[in-house]
């Protein structure tokens, strides 16, 4: 697809920096470029950098990109000049008045998917790559943008394709084909189906991966709960005194914990209590534990065990002070002064987002519902095959099932949903 109007906008955050990067692309690029820049040559070499003055009167380099190549796959020339935000803002006026246009949010990419250098589910890796904030998310990012969900489903769709065109050839031409090769369906929607499976299980990792855990630190008063939140933070948030019933409010603070970003939320000690402002913390503590991702039950280690709690991880506090009660069967033992236990509970959060080392996971909300109705139109499959249903109950659960997978790649996306995807990227992107 060829856009008429070229377009226009920094790629570099907006601030100030050593150097700024002011994309333009479309069928004017160089054009726009030459008009600005006076380093270009007639026949500018693709990928190759040039360095002259542009007309504002910075210096620089224009990198450019012959149609096909780039990040949006048409000719696009890219002006390196100092960073200062009036440098940018001159070049990109100078653009605008040699015939670019503004550059919409997430434009850039747009044409990149639709000149075909990306599917849906990369042009989203892209987002999510420059939004990454800790490294596995940045991990996760990578293994989409380079193609690990597309290839995938790509490869179901074939799949499911070839089923569908034998199925369908059947349906018109019964006579002159004989009966259809029903266990050739059945094979590529067990496939399929069992392909969808492996990602749908890392749909909890990839959700932890991008938007963490919330974790509540939950117990009687004095077990060390604010101690272990100000341990985990490695500084003094909350106040700590040996009085019990100390904290009253929740307290909630991000860190990040085996590379996934947390909340944790300090709350008030659990006990029967007549002081009103105690009762609310109570409350809160309680709230704060039901709407939590985890819970972490903290029991003071010397103190004779409470009746075993509703959580994810029972703590054992104040390892330094004794040895682990042995009533408490399991537990992990851990100590706010020493520092024990700490880089269990970092392994331990790690383990929450646990995803096969040969598998990328399903970063983006989006994807899983589409994998859900797809497995849907597979069971329909299923079910035709099982009950000896007639053939075209197939090929609608195919049907189905091969356009929901689409829908992941953008190949069967509607413009609604492209806008909606692309307008939530950044400009520049
Ligand atoms: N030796 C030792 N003392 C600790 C440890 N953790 C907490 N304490 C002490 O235990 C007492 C209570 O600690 P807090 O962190 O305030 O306990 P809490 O669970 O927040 O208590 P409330 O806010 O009252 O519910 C304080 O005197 C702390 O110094 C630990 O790991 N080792
Ligand atoms: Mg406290």
């Amino acid at each position: 697809m060829r856009h008429a109007d070229t377009i226009v906008a920094p790629i570099t955050a907006p601030g100030i920096g050593a150097v700024a990067v002011v994309r333009i692309s479309g069928q004017d690029a160089f054009a726009i470029a030459r008009a600005i820049f006076d380093g270009l040559p007639t026949s500018p070499m693709t990928h190759r950098a040039y360095y002259g003055g542009f007309t504002h009167g910075d210096e620089g380099l224009m990198l450019v990109f012959e149609d096909g190549h780039g990040y949006t796959g048409e000719p696009s020339a890219e002006a390196m000049i100092h960073g200062s935000p009036a440098s940018v803002r001159l070049v990109v006026e100078a653009a605008l008045g040699a015939g670019a246009r503004m550059a919409e949010p997430g434009e850039f990419t747009l044409r990149a998917f639709l000149n075909g250098q990306m599917d849906l589910s990369q042009a989203e890796a892209v987002r999510d790559t420059v939004e990454a904030q800790t490294d596995l998310q940045l991990r996760f990012a990578n293994a989409q943008r380079s193609g690990a969900l597309r290839t995938s489903v790509r490869a179901m769709r074939a799949q499911l394709l070839a089923a569908l065109a034998a199925v369908e050839a059947h349906v018109d031409f019964e006579e002159e084909l004989g009966p259809l090769d029903r266990e050739m369906v059945r094979d590529a929607a067990d496939r399929v189906a069992q392909e969808i499976e492996l990602w749908l299980a890392t749909e909890r990792a990839g959700q932890i991966v991008r938007h963490g855990l919330r974790i509540a630190l939950i117990g009687e008063p004095n077990a060390g709960k604010s101690s272990l939140l100000n341990a985990l933070l490695g500084r003094d948030r909350a106040i700590v005194t040996p009085i019990a019933g100390t904290t009253r409010d929740t307290i909630e603070e991000s860190v990040i914990l085996g590379e996934i970003p947390c909340v944790l939320i300090d709350t008030a000690g659990l006990r029967e209590t007549e002081d009103p402002i105690e009762v609310l913390g109570v409350a809160r503590a309680q709230a704060a534990a039901a709407n939590a991702d985890a819970v972490w039950y903290l029991h003071d280690a010397i103190k004779t065990p409470a009746p075993a709690p509703d959580c994810d991880l029972l703590l054992l506090t104040k390892a330094d002070l004794s040895a682990p009660n042995t009533r408490v069967e399991s537990g992990l033992s851990v100590s706010a002064v020493t520092g024990q236990g700490l880089d269990q509970l970092h392994a331990w959060v790690s383990a929450q987002a646990e995803v096969a080392p040969d598998r990328a996971c399903l970063i983006n909300a989006r994807h899983a519902p589409h994998f859900r109705m797809a497995l849907t139109g597979l069971n329909l499959v299923e079910s035709a095959l099982e009950h000896d249903l007639p053939d075209d109950l197939l090929s609608v659960g195919l049907h189905e099932a091969h356009a929901h997978l689409g829908e992941i790649t953008g190949d069967t996306a509607t413009e609604d949903l492209l806008t909606s995807i692309f307008s939530s990227f950044c400009i520049g992107k």
